[in-house]
């Protein structure tokens, strides 16, 4: 059974605001329990230090004042108490919207559900700004000063 690492997508993108969403879409029917699930609430909590997902449990960002991602997985395993979760059973045309700076992760594939395909589309609007962190080099936005929307000629824009 594979699970996707617990993290919050904000860990990874160099992004500031609220107008920010990702959007989960599988392609199969899933029971809640194979599809992502959320820490709810998170996305207004902290900014976890990232992990890097074949050298766990490293910080991202060795040397950044972040507070540790902390281990869902086992706190789920100990007590599934522990974090309050929610997930949903998806059908095809489902949509799940999923805040980037929402805990998020599971979704494994087992028994029940061998196969599964996925697409996210990541959405940012008007209050989105440049926010770098260390280490993450998006060339793109060289020219972009902290703070400045984030926009650049390889983010579409849709009217
Ligand atoms: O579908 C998945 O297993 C992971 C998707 C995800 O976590 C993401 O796009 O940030």
């Amino acid at each position: 059974m594979a699970n996707t690492p617990w993290h919050q997508d904000s860990s990874y993108i160099p992004l500031r605001g609220s107008h920010w969403a990702n959007v989960w879409i599988s392609f199969e029917s899933l029971p809640a329990r194979n599809a992502i699930s959320m820490v709810r609430g998170s996305h207004r909590g902290a900014r976890y230090n990232g992990i890097v997902h074949d050298r766990l449990p490293e910080p991202l960002y060795p040397d950044a004042d972040l507070p540790r991602l902390p281990d869902v997985e086992a706190d789920l395993a100990r007590d599934p108490a522990s974090w309050d979760m929610v997930a949903w059973d998806t059908e095809p045309g489902d949509v799940i919207l999923v805040h980037p700076g929402a805990l998020h992760g599971g979704a494994p594939v087992d028994a029940v559900t061998p196969d599964r395909h996925t697409l996210v589309l990541r959405f940012f609007g008007d209050d989105a700004t440049y926010d770098p962190l260390p280490g993450v080099d998006l060339p793109w936005m060289d020219d972009q000063a902290e703070g400045a929307p984030f926009r650049s000629d390889i983010y579409p824009q849709l009217r």
